[in-house]
């Protein structure tokens, strides 16, 4: 993700976001009372997932060490204000190689112009090409195709519709 043009004004990154009161980190259990569903509520449609529900899938996405979830935190309001995950999915293509899809970005609307959206995305393609991803992928909205083209990702023509079966 060398390649990628994004630029930060005033320069930040996860080891130094922006202000003194804010962490990059991966997603810990004790996040369910930071309110990491709420934020996901931001998102799209989370349901009631009580803790033991919160745990028993964290737990098993640990588990299978394909999932990296990384969060933003507020840490004066002990509060998640940003997340994003990498899940990692494994080929036989390509020499039995590992893709990454991004998923779940989300960044509380009250914390705009901070470049968090850009921060976390930034942060967890980073993780893909480290992992040794060989491409990255998501799915988004129209209205967020600019901000993706702005960090790097292309719709590949011919090659890029995204087609869903909703059960
Ligand atoms: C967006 C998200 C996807 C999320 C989905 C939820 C990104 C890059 N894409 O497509 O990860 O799972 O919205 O929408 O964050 P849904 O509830 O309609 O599936």
């Amino acid at each position: 993700f060398h390649r990628s043009p994004a630029k930060f004004k005033p320069f930040i990154s996860a080891a130094s976001p922006g202000e003194p009161w804010m962490k990059v980190r991966p997603l810990k259990d004790t996040d369910y009372d930071r309110g990491f569903l709420q934020l996901l509520s931001q998102l799209t449609h989370v349901g009631n997932v009580n803790r033991t529900q919160f745990l028993t899938r964290f737990s098993q996405m640990k588990a299978s060490g394909d999932y990296f979830v990384t969060v933003i935190e507020d840490t004066r309001k002990n509060e998640i204000i940003g997340a994003a995950s990498l899940v990692i999915e494994r080929k036989f293509i390509h020499n039995c190689a590992v893709r990454g899809r991004l998923e779940d970005v989300v960044v509380n609307d009250t914390y705009r112009g901070k470049q968090l959206g850009k921060l976390i995305v930034v942060t967890v393609s980073l993780l893909a090409e480290e992992l040794g991803c060989y491409k990255m992928s998501l799915d988004c909205k129209d209205k967020l195709i600019k901000f993706y083209e702005s960090l790097g990702y292309v719709a590949i023509p011919g090659n890029s519709n995204s087609m869903t079966i909703r059960y």
